[in-house]
């Protein structure tokens, strides 16, 4: 006499995942997906300290470059972001400003939308995420422009009294 082992289906012995099975759900799929890599990018985002900022920027060696000191650059950069990487401005001519030191996607960083100079050669998130050294090489360049450090302020009031 044969002992009966039931056989279980196919179907029922794969794992109960969700899986895509239209365009609609695919792209549903897909947009968790960037939503999900999106925050964490933005856990590597960083609110940084006023003297853990000064001593990178120390360390970058922004003191005394282009004449500006690291005083300077600590009053912008408070001005422009709160000293947030992650913070991102949105300007009326369809541009949008980056991190820290809030650069501009037309002329310093490609952000994948506005047409860009891309004077840095860089991609506009990689200005968001807690590794300033980038940043501040980007920075020195805008600084070394005609304009220095009055770059950042032409389209603003002028330097925050807070
Ligand atoms: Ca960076």
């Amino acid at each position: 006499m044969s002992i009966h082992i039931p056989q279980i289906p196919y179907h029922q012995s794969l794992p109960d995942l969700p899986k895509p099975q239209t365009l609609g759900e695919a792209l549903y799929w897909v947009s968790g997906t960037i939503v999900v890599i999106l925050m964490a990018a933005n856990v590597e985002a960083k609110i940084y300290e006023r003297c853990d900022l000064a001593k990178k920027l120390e360390a970058a060696g922004l003191n005394g470059f282009k004449g500006y000191t690291i005083g300077d650059w600590l009053c912008m950069a408070h001005y422009e972001s709160g000293f947030d990487t992650s913070f991102v401005n949105h300007n009326p001519d369809g541009s949008s400003e980056y991190g820290i030191f809030q650069l501009n996607s037309a002329w310093w960083c490609y952000n994948g939308v506005t047409p860009s100079e891309n004077l840095c050669h860089m991609d506009c998130h990689e200005l968001l995420n807690r590794h300033i050294l980038d940043d501040i090489m980007c920075a020195k360049k805008v600084v070394s422009s005609e304009s220095g450090m009055s770059a950042w302020y032409v389209h603003g009031d002028g330097l925050d009294p807070g």
